[in-house]
């Protein structure tokens, strides 16, 4: 079994853990995969059971701001709140943190802030995640490219190895072992015309996290065995609705492939269910309307949020029939 040390040894080979810069700042953007990430191989290196892809959102994600410091202990300030070194964020973030640096490496001042709604789902690990190895690549001056970056983002969190690029990505499963071909890919297509639409559903800390949630399912679903071949189909239609610029199978497909994940959640032991009768409600304006001829869809991630997929023609009648959506252009 390998380590997340062995992973980092291999890709900053002879680098050092000297620090070149005292003082940093860098961004990485927020990610929403169309098809998704549910369930690893490996859960020490965040290993997937298949490929999933994401679109990156651009202007929304997260702003990384470190400076090194000359105190015992380490500093974080989410969202200019200062966050207690109990806190379950402070330790996994440092815990992370701890694996490039030595007991003499000196402690750091870091400042986390968000442009996307915490309450959204999309704040926290992905763009974070791939923030932070940006941050460390800067004050380290290991000048890696983004596809190293991609695997160390990978050991934070899964989905954070989509969020070193704006635009499509396509997070590539690999077969390895060590996960040393398990990163993302970027995605040559752009799309100008593609609307997010967020619709918060709530504010509250989720019953489960993903983590633990994607391993309950992989455990105990006996549908989870579907997934993979689901993944498989879903993955294949959305790349070729990408470069054929269908948005209706890239809607209907990425649609289908957020409720068959939800629906293999919902048969886990016990039962995982993220939706609240707003989410559900939100679900039949949105069929209701596609009965109407309008081209809008939905993905949802680990929690009651909605977010829609629609083109910019459709903005107005969007704006209408959902007057609390925030409208986010990943292009
Ligand atoms: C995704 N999600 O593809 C899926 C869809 C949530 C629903 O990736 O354990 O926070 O850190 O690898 O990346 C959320 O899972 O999980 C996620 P870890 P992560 O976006």
């Amino acid at each position: 079994m390998y380590s997340k040390e062995y992973v980092i040894d291999q890709i900053l080979s002879g680098k050092s853990k000297q620090i070149q810069l005292e003082k940093g700042t860098v961004y990485a953007p927020a990610n929403i995969a169309l098809c998704k990430y549910w369930g690893k191989r490996n859960r020490t290196l965040n290993l997937p059971m298949t490929s999933s892809l994401s679109i990156g959102l651009a202007q929304k994600g997260s702003h990384f701001a470190f400076e090194v410091l000359d105190e015992k202990l380490d500093r974080l300030m989410l969202n200019r709140t200062v966050v207690n070194d109990q806190d379950d964020f402070y330790q996994r973030l440092f815990s992370f943190i701890n694996l490039f640096r030595t007991s003499s490496t000196p402690r750091l001042d870091i400042n986390i802030n968000s442009t996307v709604p915490i309450a959204a789902g999309l704040a926290s690990s992905a763009s974070g995640f791939a923030s932070v190895v940006k941050g460390l690549n800067a004050l380290y001056g290991w000048q890696l490219n983004d596809s190293d970056l991609s695997i160390l983002a990978r050991l934070g969190s899964g989905s954070a190895c989509r969020s070193l690029w704006s635009g499509f990505v396509e997070w590539q499963m690999g077969a390895r072992d060590d996960g040393m071909d398990s990163l993302g890919l970027p995605l040559t297509c752009i799309w100008p015309q593609l609307r997010i639409g967020l619709l918060l559903a709530s504010s509250e800390k989720k019953s489960i996290s993903s983590r633990d949630a994607m391993a309950l399912t992989k455990e105990t679903s006996g549908f989870y065995a579907l997934w993979p071949q689901q993944v498989s189909i879903d993955l294949t239609q959305i790349k070729k609705a990408l470069v054929e610029k269908d948005f209706s199978t890239l809607g209907q497909t990425s649609e289908r492939n957020a409720l068959a994940m939800h629906a293999t959640m919902l048969t886990a032991t016990p039962s995982i269910l993220y939706s609240t009768p707003q989410t559900t409600a939100w679900m039949q304006h949105v069929w209701q309307l596609r009965k109407d001829n309008v081209d809008v869809y939905f993905t949802q991630d680990a929690g009651p949020n909605l977010k829609l997929l629609f083109l910019e023609k459709d903005t107005e009648n969007i704006l209408q029939h959902f007057a609390e959506v925030e409208i986010i252009q990943p292009f």
